[in-house]
């Protein structure tokens, strides 16, 4: 299935490119979309300022490297990308790209635009040897909604293009409060020509998650239920694929946690009740000197801006709770950031559709410039295209999903659920499409594919199913049949992009 969308789209766009071999302009669009399809997928962070973007994004890649909070670099899109030596290129709107110093601070990147102003930027190129790096190109975005329009235009030009399909696969869209700014950019995202049917290639996360319960150490229960309901609720349904809470800083101090820091917590952890309570009552009085504490206030105050009171109550807990070692405690804190629940996701919504997902902008680029650039032979390239959207069964899946996703095809809520997941709305692994549960033997995909395919058939073959239910069944069955060729497949999800 997948390779099909694949291989695909590239015969697709290397017709097009002997379609227009006359048209300097549409060759070097065309060379892109097919240098495009055989590099890692490329999920852009976006979201309003200070939503926390290039914190979780140094959660996800496992390394303290992009810069956060303010900084010129953080008003330009910037690229992570594996490579096997660090490497900055700046890439300006006009001229050649060209490199920049590689300087750290604090293990951060000082990306500096050296004299070019960022409205003069592209974009800049990070490479670097992380493998979190090597499935996904992560690109982080400059805020939207911010006080600089036109910073915030940036990003909304980076991400929806008016007349080319956007440069980003997919989107995890960053929120703190259901903000009405936030709507508005995943609505435009979906229904921007170029971003269409993006539901299917969007993700929200409830940012900051620690700040909803003030520092409680519940807080990640309070956020779940708020992620809960905005996804029930708040219109997210039609706009993400899902919507997780996550504490990104504490997430990417679990990821980067140093020996040091470790020794500064169990002394935290190790304090009298009472001392501890009132060390850890606020900000203010954890940082304030005290002669009982071996971690200097220096220290203390570099602990709270690297995990935040939240995470620093929460790993108190767990050093108490029986955890001895550095290495359980960060991946328990990894864990309760919500930062596991993210990348599983990211594993099944993004990399493990990633063929199609690539695909799908492939042919929506195709699509763009045969309408603009009609060439003499246009109608031959727009037959392969319309033989390869009827074909790939991949491409057909994401399709029906957005158009389930957005109630653009109405189904009872029950029927269409289930058509949901047997499509992959909750992951493309058989034990997800059928909803087997996790330790299922992987016998049990037989029988389950083969009620579903029956369940759907019998729909697709009543009187009452009208042309559009049919249509819905048409497609299912064929996923229930893939199902069934595909026994042997997996069982468990794709690729779960866990770092250490
Ligand atoms: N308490 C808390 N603070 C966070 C979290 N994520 C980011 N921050 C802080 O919020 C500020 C903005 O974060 P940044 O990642 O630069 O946001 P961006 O503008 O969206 O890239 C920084 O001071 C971060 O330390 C989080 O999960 N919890
Ligand atoms: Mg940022």
């Amino acid at each position: 299935m997948t390779d099909d969308a694949l291989a695909g789209a590239l015969a697709l766009v290397d017709r097009a490119l002997e379609a227009y071999a006359s048209d300097p302009a549409a060759v070097a669009t065309l060379r892109g979309y097919r240098a495009r399809l055989q590099e890692p997928l490329r999920v852009a962070l976006a979201g309003m300022v200070k939503a926390g973007k290039s914190t979780l994004l140094n959660a996800i890649i496992g390394e303290e490297i992009a810069p956060t909070d303010a900084g010129e670099c953080t008003r330009v899109v910037t690229w992570y990308r594996y490579g096997h030596t660090p490497r900055v290129t700046l890439v300006p709107v006009a001229g050649e790209p060209r490199s920049l110093p590689v300087r750290r601070t604090d293990g951060r990147l000082a990306l500096e635009l050296g004299g070019t102003p960022p409205e003069e930027v592209a974009r800049l190129v990070v490479d670097w040897p992380a493998a979190g790096l090597r499935a996904l190109t992560l690109i982080d975005t400059p805020g939207i909604g911010s006080l600089s329009t036109e910073v915030s235009e940036r990003s909304m030009r980076f991400l929806l293009p008016e007349d080319t399909p956007s440069e980003a696969d997919a989107v995890v869209y960053l929120l703190r409060h259901l903000h009405a700014t936030d709507l508005q950019f995943l609505e435009s995202f979906r229904d921007t020509a170029a971003g269409r049917s993006g539901t299917v290639n969007s993700l929200a996360v409830l940012s900051r998650a620690d700040e909803i319960g003030a520092g409680r150490i519940d807080a990640l229960v309070s956020a779940r239920t708020v992620a809960d309901r905005y996804r029930r609720d708040g219109g997210l349904r039609a706009l993400a694929l899902a919507v997780v809470p996550v504490a990104g800083l504490l997430a990417q101090g679990a990821r980067t946690l140093s020996q040091a820091e470790f020794a500064a917590l169990s002394e935290v952890a190790g304090l009298d009740r009472d001392a501890r309570e009132r060390l850890l009552v606020s900000a203010d009085r954890f940082v304030r000197a005290d002669p009982a504490l071996r971690t200097t206030p220096q220290a203390r105050q570099s602990l709270l801006d690297r995990f935040g009171l939240f995470g620093i109550r929460l790993a108190a807990v767990l050093l108490r709770s029986g955890v001895t070692e550095p290495t359980p405690l960060a991946h328990e804190l990894a864990r309760r950031s919500g930062l596991d629940a993210l990348l599983r996701l990211l594993g099944d919504q993004f990399t493990a559709r990633a063929a199609e997902l690539k695909a799908r902008n492939a042919v929506l680029g195709v699509e763009t410039l045969l309408r603009e650039r009609p060439a003499p032979d246009s109608d031959a390239v727009a037959a392969v295209l319309e033989r390869l959207t009827a074909r790939a069964h991949g491409l057909a899946e994401l399709r029906l999903l957005a158009a389930l996703r957005t109630g653009t095809v109405a189904l009872p809520r029950e029927r269409a659920a289930d058509a949901e997941r047997l499509l992959g709305g909750e992951g493309v692994s058989a034990g997800q499409r059928l909803a087997l549960p996790e330790d299922a033997p992987a016998d049990a995909v037989g029988p389950a594919a083969r009620e579903a395919l029956q369940r759907w058939r019998r729909l697709a073959e009543s009187p009452l199913a009208d042309r559009a239910t049919v249509e819905v069944c048409r497609v299912v069955i064929r996923s229930c049949e893939a199902l069934l060729a595909e026994r042997s497949a997996p069982l468990t999800p794709g690729l779960v992009l866990t770092g250490d």
